[in-house]
């Protein structure tokens, strides 16, 4: 019997990605590896699968039923490109290939024209949530044709996590790289929410002089608050982690140097191509390049600075901390939705914010409680200009602001870095600043380049005659 879904790529996502298929209902998954020897390994060690087998990408094709769907889940850039030239070739019009990989959404885009010539569907997909996720349930984010949807939507809802409510964390994103580029911008929030956390931790510990173990308990017991979320509670689990050889806390032994793959990087280029202020993902990018320069680190650790003073309340200074990253990270979210209005406004995207939040609930990384304020806030605003202007996010804010300051000034008069604490307030304070120093930069500009300003009582662009009498005409 044929298969009614395949998979190519059967590294550690593609495998379980296949067996996450092969679990559901009605599905008969074929399954393609250009190392065939992977391929057997996955039959041999999984029989209750059934999977259909096949050592060439031509049986592959014909091993599945008509028009055929197969998912694409091997290493992105150019692997990606030589397994979509394989399934092209074997392929006829009408059929599905999706790339569940991590592909950079204009390489998306670029490819869905390439094969929609064809007659063949493209489809970006962005698949959440790692190996587990893959396994038992990820969140999804599918861009292409709604045509392609049609077909692929019902195949994705069976594998897809389930929100609290029943609901699968999957939805048709828009079309070509509306998907990528929402997995894309999903990553670089997870950087700006880990890095939020961090920070929170190192506060917590230099000003506190609490035990890692102990500030476990402190994230554990914030796991049941508006913070609830993933990252949170692994964040507890991370702190509570003895080194088997040192009998040290794990998170004193790890080397303090953050890894990266790309996806924070290329949010921070999209936000800056797209002119979005998007301070919070930037900082904590930033902070993990910075983390990784440990040449420069060593050489800088003796520059002078103040030591971390104890705080006099710990209690109180905790519950700051907790507001401050509350803050803080309803601000890198809005941040991050802004990202996504944008990009959806340059590509022609249809983007349904409230459903992007709600299918971010379970499976992902960054699902948490606080994605449901979201849904609703996008719901009762479909057109909300910035989620902080929610009259929920508004609240929860100004709620938490006094503490959030106090956090700021404590990190900067302490000497500890807390980038993504002070950037994240410094874009609120700009935000609903009344008037911005940007007066001064036009003023500026239009000195040295002639570069003109506009005035807040007249329409019209303006220029001074700065070398000359410093008359002023309009232009
Ligand atoms: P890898 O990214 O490590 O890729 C390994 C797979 O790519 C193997 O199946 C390998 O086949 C295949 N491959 C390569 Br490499 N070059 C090829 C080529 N020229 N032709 C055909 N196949 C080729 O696998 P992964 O970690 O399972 O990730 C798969 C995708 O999912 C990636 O795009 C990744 O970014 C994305 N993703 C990963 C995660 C995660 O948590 N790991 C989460 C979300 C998304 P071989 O066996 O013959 O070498």
């Amino acid at each position: 019997a044929k298969a009614n879904i395949g998979v190519v790529g059967l590294a550690v996502m593609g495998s379980n990605l296949a067996r996450n298929l092969a679990s559901r209902e009605g599905n008969s998954v074929a399954v393609y590896n250009r190392t065939g020897s992977k391929t057997d390994e996955l039959v041999a060690e999984h029989p209750e699968a059934g999977f259909v087998p096949s050592k060439t990408v031509a049986e592959f094709a014909a091993s599945l039923e008509q028009p055929r769907t197969a998912i694409i889940m091997v290493q992105a850039g150019a692997a990606t490109n030589a397994v979509i030239d394989q399934l092209v070739a074997e392929f006829e019009p009408g059929d599905i290939i999706v790339d569940g990989g991590n592909a950079l959404f204009t390489d998306t885009i670029r490819r869905e024209a390439a094969v929609r010539e064809t007659g063949i569907h493209f489809v970006g997909c962005g698949i959440s949530g790692g190996e587990e996720g893959a396994l038992n349930g990820p969140s999804l984010m599918p861009g292409g044709t709604v045509e392609s949807y049609e077909t692929l939507g019902p195949i994705l809802r069976s594998i897809a996590a389930l929100a609290d409510d029943g609901e699968p964390c999957v939805t048709h994103i828009g079309t070509d790289g509306a998907g990528h580029f929402v997995k894309m911008v999903h990553n670089g929030i997870e950087y700006a929410d880990m890095q939020l956390i961090g920070e929170a931790y190192d506060l917590i510990r230099r000003g506190t002089g609490k035990t890692p173990a102990e500030i476990a308990e402190i994230f554990a017991a914030w796991n049941t608050t508006e913070l609830e979320s993933y990252l949170i509670e692994i964040t507890a689990e991370v702190l509570r982690q003895v080194d088997a050889e040192t009998g040290s806390p794990l998170v004193d032994v790890i080397l303090d140097a953050a890894g990266a793959k790309g996806t924070g990087a290329w949010t921070v280029q999209s936000a800056l191509n797209l002119g979005v202020p998007s301070t919070g993902i930037a900082e904590a990018t930033f902070a993990r390049s910075l983390s990784s320069q440990l040449g420069q680190r060593a050489q800088a650790k003796g520059l002078p600075g103040p030591e971390a003073a104890a705080v006099d309340d710990a209690d109180a200074f905790i519950e700051d901390v907790r507001l401050a990253l509350y803050a803080s990270k309803i601000i890198a979210y809005s941040q991050g939705f802004d990202i996504i209005v944008a990009g959806a406004e340059e590509h022609g995207w249809n983007i349904d914010k409230g459903e992007v939040a709600k299918i971010w609930r379970a499976g992902c990384i960054i699902r948490a409680r606080f994605l449901e304020r979201i849904t609703e806030a996008y719901a009762e605003q479909p057109d909300l200009v910035a989620l902080v202007l929610a009259p929920f996010f508004t609240d929860a804010v100004a709620g938490g602001q006094d503490a959030w300051r106090r956090v700021v000034q404590y990190a900067a008069g302490s000497g500890i870095p807390a980038p993504a604490f002070s950037s994240t307030l410094a874009y609120y304070d700009g935000l609903r600043a009344d008037r911005l120093p940007a007066a001064l930069v036009q003023g500026q500009r239009d000195f040295f380049g002639a570069h003109t300003y506009r005035r807040v009582d007249r329409e019209g662009s303006f220029h001074t005659e700065w070398s000359g009498d410093r008359s002023e005409t309009a232009l």
